[in-house]
């Protein structure tokens, strides 16, 4: 007898396994996400509850361990389902089934198009987003994008390198960055947003947290709205969003950029995000955005140390499982500097390894500074994941 492992960390060797031996595409793909072992955290849950999961548990062949509040459940993915199932549903489990359904169903099938204004983003593929700051003070590239001639400029480059969207900001919000004004900040920005769309280089997203800048930018031509603050710092914001139709970008983030460091306090990074990310996205379905128009990020950098952005980086599923395509921005950022010992000017190599690693664990969209280095990272792990 002939005996090998197959790597779980994706569904993609069962599937391939499945299809090498005869298997159609589609159910190899729905059996391997089924035998893929999943481990989920609940929490609030009842002592009851506690007890009637480790029965289940131990009838079902799932690991069950609990603590005071909590359980933390590991079986493959199929033995979950009838956990999220009305009619199969255990007595006294019924509260773990919305969640649950909603997270399965993330996990079988993934978000394949993000709908933007005017166009639908293919996310089949890793999606690069050039970064185009036109402000004095952006901690990498402040000063040198800051007038339109060389926006347009950075912006031929970046498509040219493979960018699909140009996120275009003109507020810098590094730790510690002055609040720039509304009006200068539109000043910024929709000119640069109003050339783009003239000569037609975009598709083009604001990078701004405030409703009046999203309101000019959007006229200008802006199809995306990306906000730092995930909604949280302007009420004015997701009506504007939604009435547009414009797709939307919620970032992670803790407080103000002035305020965000001393925030960085978290007991599970990963789980924090995700509900504080889930609690936005709650936020702009309420505020009448489609659910379909929303990516969600988890802000590295954002009200995080070092160590905790490496930690995101690495159980970046918490934050895909909320069923949303999502968008990571480690370009350049501290963190890597912290892990390879280099100046900002010279982490594209770094932020290319994160954008590769992000991408294996589900992350759609890449926010970089430097688009043809990340695009070569991204095009290797685009190829080792996506063979079907
Ligand atoms: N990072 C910055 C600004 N905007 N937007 C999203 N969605 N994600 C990010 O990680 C992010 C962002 C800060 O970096 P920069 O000053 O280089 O633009």
């Amino acid at each position: 007898m002939k005996l090998t492992l197959l790597a779980s960390h994706t569904p993609e060797a069962v599937r391939a396994a499945l299809t090498a031996r005869g298997w159609d595409a589609q159910p190899a793909w729905f059996a391997a996400t089924g035998v893929q072992p999943l481990a989920i955290i609940f929490e609030d849950v009842t002592d009851a509850e506690r007890e009637a999961l480790v029965h289940w548990g131990a009838k079902a062949g799932a690991d069950v361990l609990t603590g005071a509040g909590w359980a933390l459940v590991s079986a493959a993915a199929s033995r979950l389902a009838p956990l999220a199932r009305p009619d199969r549903v255990p007595a006294g489990l019924e509260r773990l089934g919305p969640e649950l359904g909603r997270l399965l169903a993330a996990h079988a099938e993934p978000a394949r198009v993000w709908e933007i204004a005017g166009q639908r983003v293919a996310l089949d593929h890793p999606v690069i987003v050039g970064i185009i700051n036109v402000t004095p003070d952006s901690f990498s590239d402040g000063g040198r994008f800051a007038t339109v001639d060389r926006a347009i400029a950075q912006a031929e480059r970046l498509l040219a390198d493979g960018c699909e969207l140009l996120d275009v900001g003109g507020e810098s919000t590094r730790p510690g960055a002055a609040t720039v004004a509304l009006d200068e900040e539109i000043a910024r920005v929709v000119p640069v947003i109003e050339q783009l769309a003239r000569r037609r280089l975009g598709p083009v997203s604001v990078d701004t947290r405030k409703a009046p800048v999203a309101r000019a930018a959007i006229a200008a031509g802006a199809a995306v709205v990306n906000d730092v603050s995930g909604l949280a710092f302007d009420p004015a914001l997701a009506p504007v969003a939604a009435e547009a139709g414009v797709g939307v970008i919620l970032m992670h983030m803790r407080g103000t950029p002035d305020t965000m460091d001393s925030l960085a306090t978290y007991r599970h990074v990963a789980a924090e995000v995700a509900a504080e990310l889930d609690a936005a996205a709650q936020r702009a379905e309420q505020g009448g955005v489609a659910r379909e128009r929303i990516v969600v990020d988890p802000g590295f950098g954002f009200a995080k140390q070092p160590e905790q952005n490496f930690r995101l980086l690495d159980e970046l599923a918490s934050v895909v499982a909320l069923g949303y395509p999502v968008a990571v921005g480690p370009s350049r950022k501290r963190f890597l500097g912290h892990a390879t010992g280099r100046p900002v000017e010279d982490r594209d190599r770094a932020t290319a390894v994160a954008c590769a690693l992000a991408w294996e664990r589900g992350a759609r969209l890449f926010r970089v500074h430097d688009a043809a280095v990340a695009r070569e990272a991204l095009r290797v792990a685009c190829a080792t994941t996506s063979s079907r």
